[in-house]
């Protein structure tokens, strides 16, 4: 069984993923995702950089619609917190270390904008106006994640962070504030 605050990081993921909140992830919602980006980054359609962005949310799609859905087109809410329990809280650790290593990798290729191997505080807003996330508590969930405090996100906290969001059962730890904040409340 999971947990009540597992369940509602698991809420908190499903509702950021789906982008247009029509209660289903699909396709759609990672384009959503990458026309927001280029409106924030100002890069018109028809720019290179546009299509290179929307074909990575695009891959995105297909890396998550494989390995979630099995290729179905969609997720609704049943079928993301089966699969998630199964596989992703309480599956095979290999498993599980090769989904966060993607998702990881995943966020710095489209956030790590400046290339320096590290998510900064400004990255990290992207990201979290990206997905719609509101950001009053980005500030204080960057502290948190940035662990050694050199005010940059690496790899290995943010591959940390994301391992604790997903599987952590404790109130305090960091990792619950990936995207902003643990509960789910709007
Ligand atoms: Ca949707
Ligand atoms: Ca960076
Ligand atoms: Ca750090």
């Amino acid at each position: 069984m999971l947990t009540e605050l597992q369940i509602s990081k698991l809420e908190r993921f499903f509702y950021v993923l789906d982008y247009n909140r029509n209660g289903i992830i699909e396709k759609e919602d990672f384009i959503g995702i990458a026309e927001n980006l280029c409106i924030l980054w100002r890069i018109k359609e028809g720019e290179e950089k546009y299509n290179v962005i929307k074909k990575r949310f695009e891959d995105g799609w297909k890396h998550f619609d494989m390995f979630v859905n099995n290729n179905d087109g969609k997720a609704n809410w049943d079928h993301w917190i089966r699969f998630a329990e199964e596989v992703i809280v309480k599956g095979d650790e290999a498993i599980f270390n090769h989904y966060v290593d993607e998702f990881v990798g995943e966020i710095f290729d489209n956030f790590d904008t400046d290339n320096d191997g590290y998510i900064d505080l400004d990255e990290y807003i992207d990201l979290l106006v990206g997905y719609r996330i509101e950001v009053r508590f980005a500030a204080k969930s960057f502290r948190k994640l940035d662990r050694n405090n050199d005010d940059l996100i690496s790899r290995g906290e943010l591959i940390r962070a994301v391992k604790e969001f997903f599987r952590s059962n404790d109130p305090d730890a960091p990792g619950n504030l990936l995207f902003g904040r643990a509960l789910l409340s709007n």
